[in-house]
């Protein structure tokens, strides 16, 4: 593909945070047993189907999912962030989202509100044009598609 053609294509990022590395190898019982290198083959999949460009980051760390999102800036038109446990403690993330005004979806695996109540609450979802979550790793492909609709 021609350079040209890459900076006319959506430009999404995709970020995983705290132990989501893990994915597929623990607790397959209540994650799955989809690894995060399938999801970013499952969200490069999708992206080529629908001529996009994604590109998938994950760190353990609040403050480089924050760098990121501040670097995102002018490089991405939207973020999908499954931000893990973050989701529910992290104003810090919640104010990068908003100050970088990028479209921003947030997705989950599990649905957080059918599970402990100390997930019910998520910061995310106060910055998220919507949220999808409870369709495991299918739920990924699903989010590249509800981006694309919500950029137009
Ligand atoms: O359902 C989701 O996607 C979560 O964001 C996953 C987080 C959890 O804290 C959120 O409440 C909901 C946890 C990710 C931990 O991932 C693991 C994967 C394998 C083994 C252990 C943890």
């Amino acid at each position: 593909m021609e350079p040209w053609q890459i900076q006319l294509m959506k430009n999404i990022l995709i970020l995983h945070g705290p132990n989501l590395n893990l994915l597929g190898t623990r607790q397959p019982e209540v994650y799955g047993t989809t690894t995060l290198n399938d999801i970013e083959l499952m969200c490069q999949k999708k992206a080529s189907q629908l001529g996009v460009h994604v590109e998938c980051r994950q760190s353990n760390h609040e403050g480089v999912l924050i760098d990121w999102i501040h670097d995102a800036r002018g490089n991405f038109d939207g973020i999908i962030i499954n931000a893990g446990a973050y989701t529910h403690t992290s104003i810090a993330l919640m104010d990068a989202i908003s100050s970088v005004e990028i479209p921003t979806l947030e997705l989950h695996l599990s649905d957080i509100h059918a599970r402990e109540a100390f997930r019910h609450v998520s910061y995310i979802g106060k910055v998220a044009f919507d949220a999808i979550m409870g369709h495991g790793a299918d739920g990924y492909p699903m989010a590249i598609e509800r981006m694309i609709e919500e950029l137009g």
